[in-house]
């Protein structure tokens, strides 16, 4: 078991962090149950907004919703439950380890790869989406199943978050930014195999992608986004759900 200086450091080095078994079973097993109430839109709360829809599912109205969805955002600010998952105090002495005493939450982002079917995320860097300076946020891409090459786990390029390629825009695809392959170190890419209630933390810099998932079962990774709340806005950014404080304190003039 690495100590968490060692931990920081690695951080520090790669740009991202696997903790093992960081949910225990039971903790695990409510997580795939709500995950799986959301998706099937069981609650009014999970209903058919912010969600991005696979391309495939406009000719596929018969698959199940489940299926049809690529990735579920927000679920932390319309469900008490997501809520209670994104402040796990373990997730969150991680952050703060990663990023500092001062806390503030984004979002979540509920990232689906249907059986056979979930299609890949090219390239990119998280902070090319978001408005603020320093880019340094942090983001918790927690495993519901054993995410594996075979269906899609997240792959990261290590060491590539010292700095903010420029990214294309993509009016067209599913995926609005993104980078080529041979705009990053591709060669130096590794998969993050991880089992379920294992998580990856990766800074907002990292180079990563995944691939379509070529396995007959689902991959399912829940991704909280947290940031420091000394991190200041570059363009205004009018986040519906705000930026709340988790720990730590507020900066005047900062997100
Ligand atoms: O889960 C995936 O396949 C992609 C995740 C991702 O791009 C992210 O966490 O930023």
């Amino acid at each position: 078991m690495p100590t968490p200086a060692q931990q920081k450091a690695f951080f520090e080095e790669n740009g991202y962090l696997i903790v093992e078994d960081i949910l225990n079973a039971e903790q695990l097993e409510e997580l795939r149950r709500r995950v799986d109430i959301a998706l099937e839109g069981k609650e009014p709360q999970f209903g058919d907004f912010e969600i991005q829809w696979e391309p495939y599912a406009r000719e596929r109205p018969d698959l199940p919703r489940a299926q049809k969805i690529r990735v579920m955002f927000h679920l932390c600010h319309r469900d008490p439950f997501f809520w209670s998952h994104a402040v796990r105090p373990e997730i969150l002495d991680i952050v703060e380890l990663l990023i500092g005493p001062d806390i503030k939450i984004y979002t979540d982002q509920m990232f689906v790869k249907a059986p056979l079917q979930g299609t890949a995320v090219p390239y990119h860097q998280d902070s090319a989406y978001w408005p603020v300076e320093p880019p340094n946020l942090v983001s918790c891409w927690m495993a519901l199943d054993d995410a594996t090459v075979e269906n899609g786990c997240v792959r990261v390029i290590p060491g590539s978050h010292k700095a903010l390629l420029p990214h294309h825009h993509y009016p067209e695809s599913i995926q609005s930014l993104g980078l080529e392959d041979d705009e990053v170190d591709a060669d130096r890419e590794i998969p993050v195999e991880l089992k379920a209630g294992s998580c990856m933390f990766h800074h907002s810099l990292l180079a990563h992608r995944s691939a379509p998932n070529r396995s007959p079962h689902y991959r399912k990774g829940l991704v909280t986004i947290y940031l420091p709340s000394t991190l200041r806005f570059t363009q205004p950014w009018d986040f519906k759900y705000g930026f709340k404080l988790l720990r730590g304190k507020e900066y005047p003039g900062s997100v």
